[in-house]
């Protein structure tokens, strides 16, 4: 039997190098396109793996990401499997809770353990009959131009793969990029903040959440925060965000404890003071990396998708979800330009591009704001101010978190109505202050008030107030 051309002409090797987050779910993208797919991870199968070492056990799956699943038939699966939260939960110093929605009833953002999702995306990438996945293989080193590849293994042998189509999804510290560096006219920056993190975990107590489970929970401090999500397993996975330098002051259990005393002590009680103690020694504070650069594409051999173009900081829960629109934005644009890489490659740099360096910046934003100012109280009355003029106004004012977490609005289109709605909301606010002042003179002295009756009027209060006392 001969298959028809068009489907001999799709047989193109397209090689996904990194099976994390991006690459697993690049692989079913590429799988489903009827793409010939040889997805290459460094480390072993994690489906196999007995322990599993990594960043951050659970990530906030929200609206792009969500919709990415759905391309591959994943979202009801995955979401099945997540957590919802409805609205933060603002723990003050003094330990009061307040919740503050993210929008209205059906709009919640889902906890998903980072593990089970790519265990979920590497094995649905594999039911596909023309995929094949290659574990342990660490890319050593590329031809970007040729789409020749090196490979090496923990036994250190070496393999050669060549494919039609490079997609880097290794991660922020890709191998793929490190081809593009050697190249002219190739922009690249990555700033490493002096924050570092660590996660510490809060158990459940008699079988139960030892907090309320649909919420992200949040301690802002200033220069210290914590954020708390839930997990399947009851637990809570605590994310401490520090400066560095004072990661390295705190060096005995009990200035641990002391200094929990002083920030969140409302979390001691639940996390347990020995828990704390052992947990925040177990491993050292972790970095955290914002990369951007530009183009993400060689030729029509080689593209950079997920943190390995763009390893934005966690602080607008982005990360994950830009990656997998990533997919969303590359597959649209395939249709459009008819599966032709010289065409679609270039395309993608000058859709993308814009809008990843724009959550780069968002990210980077709220970083600065955070440490800048933001505690409980000052976290509360923006979220307020935020939701009572999207209730009032919800054509016209839209928070900038609700367009990124809810909506498919181009990062760098959300950016620039957010600063259009600033204008009007300080427009506004000058307007309706000048509008008081001269209506307020314009009455004054349309009906100047006679002295001699403010006067009586306040003899006659001073009467009233009297009668009351001797009543
Ligand atoms: P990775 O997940 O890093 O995967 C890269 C893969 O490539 C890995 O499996 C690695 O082993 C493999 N690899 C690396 N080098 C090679 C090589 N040379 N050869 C072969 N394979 C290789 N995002 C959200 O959307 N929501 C959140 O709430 C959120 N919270 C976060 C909290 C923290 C503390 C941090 C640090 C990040 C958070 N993120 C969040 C961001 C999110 O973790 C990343 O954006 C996401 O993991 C990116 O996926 P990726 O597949 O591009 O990269
Ligand atoms: C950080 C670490 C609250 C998971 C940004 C909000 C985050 C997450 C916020 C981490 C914050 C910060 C938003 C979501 C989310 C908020 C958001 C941050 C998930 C502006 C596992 N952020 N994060 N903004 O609005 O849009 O609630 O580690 F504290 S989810 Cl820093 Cl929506």
């Amino acid at each position: 039997m001969e298959r028809p051309a068009s489907r001999q002409s799709r047989k193109k090797v397209v090689a996904v190098v990194g099976g994390g987050l991006v690459g697993a779910l690049n692989a079913c993208f590429f799988a489903k396109r009827g793409f010939d797919v040889e997805l290459f991870e460094s480390r072993e199968d994690i489906r196999r793996a007995k322990i599993v070492k990594g960043r951050s056990i659970n990530l906030a799956l929200s609206h792009r990401g969500r919709q990415a699943l759905k391309h591959v038939g994943l979202e009801e699966k995955i979401v099945a499997q997540g957590i919802p939260m409805h609205a933060r939960m603002i723990h003050s110093l003094n330990g009061k809770q307040s919740p503050i929605p993210y929008g209205r009833k059906g709009q919640y953002i889902l906890s998903v353990d980072r593990a089970n999702l790519n265990k979920e995306l590497l094995t649905a990438a594999e039911t596909y009959p023309n995929t094949k996945m290659n574990f342990d293989h660490k890319l050593q080193d590329c031809n970007a131009e040729t789409g020749l590849m090196t490979f090496v293994r923990l036994d250190g042998s070496k393999e050669q793969v060549k494919a039609h189509l490079i997609v880097g999804c290794d991660g922020a510290f890709s191998a793929i990029r490190k081809q593009f560096l050697r190249r002219s006219r190739f922009d690249y920056s990555q700033t490493y903040i002096p924050h570092g993190y660590m996660e510490l975990t809060m158990l459940p107590i008699n079988g139960e959440f030892a907090m309320k489970p649909n919420y992200l929970h949040i301690w802002p401090r200033n220069t210290f925060m914590m954020i708390a999500l839930p997990n399947l397993d009851k637990t809570f996975t605590c994310t401490l965000f520090m400066p560095f330098e004072d990661f390295e002051k705190i060096t005995t259990g009990d200035e641990v404890i002391e200094f929990f005393q002083k920030y969140f002590p409302d979390t001691i009680p639940l996390i347990g003071a020995d828990t704390l103690r052992r947990d925040y020694f177990r491993l050292p504070a972790q970095a955290m990396v914002s990369v951007k650069c530009n183009p993400y594409h060689i030729g029509d051999t080689c593209v950079l998708m997920g943190d390995a173009a763009h390893a934005v900081v966690p602080f607008y829960g982005q990360g994950m979800n830009a990656g997998f629109e990533d997919c969303i934005v590359f597959d649209e644009i395939m249709d459009q330009f008819n599966e032709d890489f010289s065409a679609v490659l270039p395309e993608y740099t000058r859709v993308r591009v814009p809008d990843d360096h724009a959550i780069a910046d968002l990210a980077m934003y709220n970083y600065i704001e955070m440490r800048a100012h933001v505690n409980s109280k000052w976290f509360l009355f923006r979220k307020y101010v935020d939701n009572i003029l999207y209730f009032f106004m919800p054509k016209t004012i839209i928070p900038l978190y609700t367009m990124v977490t809810f909506t498919r609005t181009r990062y760098h289109e959300a950016v620039k109505r957010w600063h259009w709605q600033n204008k009007v909301i300080n427009r506004g606010l000058l307007l309706s202050a000048v509008a008081a002042l001269l209506g307020g003179s314009y009455l004054l002295i349309k009906n100047p008030p006679d002295i001699n009756k403010l006067i009586v009027s306040a003899e006659k209060m001073w009467d009233r107030l009297v009668a009351l006392r001797t009543l």
